[in-house]
């Protein structure tokens, strides 16, 4: 065990801006903007503000399905926002989201525009405005609900809580990573009982519910996030593995975890979306740019 004793909390918290870690740099213990951006507005009705995260692809994954199933009106204009340099605290975005987090929505096809903030409301908001990917019979929508929910609130221990101390802290604690990576197996044992009878997460029917778990879970399936696979023996849940590895294949969702990446092989990264065919020219502009493919 580490030594427990090494900090005694002060009397009040303060803020210690060089406190170390990964995201020292942009978190802070207030809201609100700290300056003045407005957002940009492209051509459809659907303008996503977002980065190519966990959370961000939820979204890009979904407008893709969208799209690939006919329902034209979800073509969107897809902006970068880089939470390292701060973009999220401008003030634009603070309209659009006064949690500073991306992903934020903006529907201008509404007779005022609608702002959408939170992952699984802008899942919801889609799902409803287009009927689909959400079941319409009142059981199987309160399941694919309950999943939906489950996720928001079962994620911020697998990101927030074992990512964190496993991963992001400055240095490596026992009590948090053996208390977040319990919660984690735990979550995945969830998820692969539940696989082990049902193709997807409501039964046979793809949902916003696997739209809005496999970019978490699969993405610790396969091994995408934190380096963990292996700590967590990811392999071993055999249902999960099988189910990650088939939403994987979707196109939409190739096309969906490109959209508003801006880390790993260039390849897979588009910056920004605002038409169908960037995916083959921006991307590979981009590529020649470089030199080539890495
Ligand atoms: N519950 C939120 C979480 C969103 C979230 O945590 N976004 C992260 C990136 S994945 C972010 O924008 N972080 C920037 C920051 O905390 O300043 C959702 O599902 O939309």
């Amino acid at each position: 065990m580490n030594d427990a004793s090494a900090y005694t909390p002060p009397k009040v918290w303060t803020f210690d801006k060089e406190n170390g870690g990964r995201f020292a740099k942009i978190n802070r213990p207030t809201a609100g903007p700290t300056h003045d951006q407005e957002l940009p507005i492209g051509k459809h009705p659907i303008q996503l503000y977002s980065l190519g995260t966990p959370n961000g692809v939820k979204v890009t994954i979904l407008l893709e399905e969208l799209l690939a199933l006919g329902h034209a009106g979800a073509e969107y204009d897809a902006w970068l926002i880089q939470i390292g340099k701060g973009d999220q605290f401008g003030s634009g975005f603070v309209d659009a989201n006064p949690n500073s987090k991306i992903p934020a929505l903006m529907d201008h096809g509404t007779p005022t525009p609608t702002r959408v903030f939170e992952s699984g409301a802008i899942l919801l908001y889609l799902a409803e405005k287009f009927g689909a990917l959400l079941p319409s019979d009142p059981g199987k929508r309160a399941e694919c609900l309950s999943w939906l929910f489950w996720q928001m609130g079962s994620s911020p221990y697998l990101g927030g809580g074992f990512g964190h101390f496993y991963a992001y802290a400055p240095e490596k604690f026992e009590y948090p990573i053996n208390r977040y990576a319990m919660e984690v197996k735990r979550q995945l044992d969830v998820l692969d009982r539940h696989l082990a009878d049902n193709e997807y997460m409501c039964g046979n029917e793809y949902t916003i519910a696997d739209i809005s778990i496999w970019p978490w879970y699969g993405a610790v399936v396969l091994n995408r996030v934190y380096e963990a696979a292996e700590f967590l023996d990811a392999g071993s849940y055999e249902h999960l593995g099988r189910w990650t590895r088939a939403i994987g294949e979707r196109a939409a969702v190739k096309r969906g975890r490109m959209v508003n990446k801006a880390s790993g092989p260039l390849e897979g990264q588009l910056h920004e979306r605002h038409d169908a065919a960037d995916f083959e020219t921006k991307t590979q502009d981009k590529i020649e740019a470089a030199g080539g493919a890495e």
